[in-house]
């Protein structure tokens, strides 16, 4: 399942971020990575995507640091569900110095000014993007392609709406999700069906290896905060590794609220095309009552193969031969 699709990721490293980055240094050709605030600040996601991509032998990936604050709202951060330092119990060791000087905003530019054909992946709030959207209006035009873990189709879980990484910056979700650029989501509707227990725990710990380890530490920590583990970040991930992963997305218009009493920070998910015939359907899989809700802006990922993934994590982490 290895490919060569090439890929640039953002990211607030994080529990499922963690998981994210070693289902794609194993599958994908990670051209960069840039760290923004989120699950908590700056300076620990930028280490953690560093310590991450080290551990697992991949240090050679340049790993820049962006962005901690969001555009304009106040930081909001994660850390009862990730821990103090983003990655639960793991004492992560002080780094080598600064391994990238150069602002991740200018090194996302860049990459895509000379990349052809690679994907930008979203795992935390937007801020980064937006602001490397705003800094260099060509860039809309040389992103194909963004996957990201964001939103929702249904409920949100910050509150009854909103999503944590839309609701942290939704000014900068706005500029993107308006930006033209494709968006395939991966919202918590979707990320609702992920949920990972102390069975994958067991299994995580049963196998040899510091990377596996590290990941049966990280799992087990989330595990625990909440009895179960969606690890949104690598739903998403794995879209692009092996599709068939997801078993349904649909085309629709999504607006990003930044203005409402109750509701900002909401992906407003506009699939009354979608609506289901059926009492226990909320979303159906086809067009029933076509609506003109204006341009498919998002491909919306709706229905997940567990097992599918499952199979995909446990034999990732396995591979790893540190
Ligand atoms: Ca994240």
């Amino acid at each position: 399942m290895e490919t060569s699709k090439k890929v640039w990721i953002d990211c607030d490293p994080g529990i499922d971020d963690s998981f994210a980055l070693l289902l794609a240094m194993k599958h994908l050709s990670v051209v960069g990575i840039s760290a923004v605030g989120g699950n908590t600040g700056l300076d620990h996601t930028f280490r953690n995507a560093r310590y991450v991509t080290e551990l697992a032998g991949y240090g050679d990936i340049p790993v820049y640091a962006g962005y901690d604050m969001p555009m304009f709202a106040k930081p909001e951060r994660a850390e009862n569900i990730h821990g103090n330092s983003g990655l639960g119990n793991i004492m992560v060791p002080r780094l080598k110095e600064a391994q990238r000087k150069e602002h991740a905003v200018d090194a996302l530019i860049d990459a895509f000014r000379y990349q052809k054909d690679m994907t930008l992946v979203t795992l935390g709030p937007l801020t980064n993007v937006a602001q490397a959207l705003l800094k260099e209006p060509e860039l809309k035009h040389r992103i194909p392609e963004i996957i990201s873990m964001g939103g929702s189709v249904t409920t949100g879980n910050y509150n009854a709406c909103a999503e944590f990484n839309i609701v942290v910056d939704p000014e900068a979700a706005k500029i993107v999700f308006e930006s033209g650029i494709p968006i395939r989501m991966v919202g918590l509707n979707l990320c609702r069906q992920n949920s990972m227990t102390k069975d994958e725990v067991e299994q995580l710990k049963a196998l040899p290896g510091l990377v596996a380890a590290a990941a049966a530490d990280l799992l087990e920590y989330s595990v625990n905060q909440g009895r179960q583990s969606q690890l949104c970040d690598a739903c998403a991930i794995a879209w692009l590794i092996d599709p068939a992963i997801i078993t349904c997305a649909l085309p629709m218009h999504v607006d990003v609220e930044t203005k409402g009493e109750f509701t900002r920070g909401m992906t407003v998910c506009d699939y009354r095309d979608y609506i289901g015939m059926s009492p226990k359907e909320d979303i159906g899989r086809e067009v029933c009552y076509p609506v003109d809700s204006g341009e498919k802006n998002v491909l919306a990922a709706m229905e997940f193969d567990k097992a599918r993934f499952k199979e995909l994590l446990i034999q990732t982490i396995k591979s790893y031969e540190v």
